[in-house]
């Protein structure tokens, strides 16, 4: 049970040399479509469900390095509201973020932006010879990173790297991109090292209720790992910004509730002094990144070889695993969530 995600989990390095490959491949072309014959005055990135949370953090890390405005867009949100999304008389690069480049939403978002004047397009895809590929602009296509799986786990965090590796060469910071370039061999080493505590919780039936919070690069990761646990587990789950989660949603939170808090490098001090807040309200609490007072729990990441930014992709390993755990432990099949496909494809 699970064969299929247990295997795309597990080799999410393998996934990731690959992805970082096709970008390097393409650096000239990436520069040239940022920076050429002016840098775009905008970005624009759209995907729905896994591909928009990847987006959110691609676009924080977009604006970071190329201090180019740049936003993540539900694509049904760009085809029914184009006027809150783009502006007139701004070149702006649409970025389509799509796992199997056939998902209907955002090919009609993508689509309706290529005819509009001023727009570059970019897409991303784990797929070859796809309507998104057809739809013209630079196709990135990034093998061995699709997924058999509805689930979205490798694809999910390669897309994410590749689009950080685009955003650090079209600032021509290669020096940051070649840093990402250390990450898979230390994936396989979180994946090891995560391993029991994501057992030890998944199977932990007094866990009733996930909250995943992050910052920054990190709210995109937090929502994907709110959705692998609906998803696989059928378990209750939220996402937030940090320290959002005082401001009423902590209302909810008991002994049954485990909290998991992606830990950054600019807000260590009060992401730390909200986990003992929770810790007196009973709540379990589980930090990824670096062990904070206040974490019952720890997933340590290598925090001073990689700064925030670069820890974005490694940060969901570990949320990808307490999903996986939780599911097999419920006798749920990660390979077949309830209610979902692989694609989802709509008449318009
Ligand atoms: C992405 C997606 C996922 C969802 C499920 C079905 O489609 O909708 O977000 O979790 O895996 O596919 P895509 O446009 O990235 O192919």
């Amino acid at each position: 049970m699970g064969a299929h995600t247990w295997q795309e989990i597990q080799s999410q390095p393998q996934a990731w040399e690959s992805a970082l490959s096709a970008v390097r491949y393409h650096a000239n072309l990436i520069n040239s479509l940022i920076n050429e014959p002016q840098v775009v005055d905008e970005i624009v990135l759209v995907g729905c469900g896994s591909s928009y949370y990847l987006a959110l953090s691609a676009a924080a890390t977009f604006q970071r390095l190329l201090g180019i405005p740049s936003r993540a867009i539900p694509s049904s949100e760009a085809i029914f509201y184009p006027e809150s999304v783009f502006r007139r008389g701004k070149s702006v690069l649409v970025v389509g973020i799509s796992r199997s480049g056939e998902t209907t939403e955002t090919l009609v978002a993508l689509g309706r932006a290529a005819s509009s004047p001023g727009v570059r397009l970019m897409s991303v895809s784990c797929r070859q010879d796809t309507e998104l590929a057809r739809l013209g602009g630079f196709h990135l296509y990034l093998p061995g990173c699709d997924e058999v799986s509805v689930v979205m786990t490798r694809s999910f965090s390669a897309m994410l790297l590749a689009l950080q590796g685009v955003a650090a060469l079209g600032a021509g910071n290669v020096a940051w991109f070649d840093r990402l370039s250390g990450l898979p061999v230390v994936a396989q080493n979180i994946v090891d090292a995560a391993l029991p505590l994501t057992r030890s919780l998944g199977s932990d039936g007094s866990i009733r209720r996930f909250v995943f919070l992050g910052s920054g690069p990190f709210y995109g990761i937090a929502c994907e790992g709110m959705l692998k646990i609906k998803e696989m587990a059928l378990a209750n789950s939220e996402a937030y910004h940090t320290l959002e989660f005082r401001h009423g949603p902590m209302s909810v939170l008991d002994a049954n509730t485990l909290v998991v808090s992606i830990t950054s490098d600019v807000a260590r001090r009060e992401e730390s002094e909200l986990l003992q807040e929770l810790q007196s309200l009973s709540a379990r609490t589980l930090a990824v990144g670096a062990p904070v007072a206040g974490a019952e729990h720890v997933v340590e990441l290598p925090v001073d070889r990689f700064d925030e930014w670069a820890r974005a992709a490694l940060a969901i390993v570990p949320l990808q695993l307490l999903a996986y755990c939780r599911a097999t432990s419920e006798g749920f099949d990660p390979d077949r969530p309830q209610h979902l496909s692989r694609v989802v494809r709509l008449g318009f």
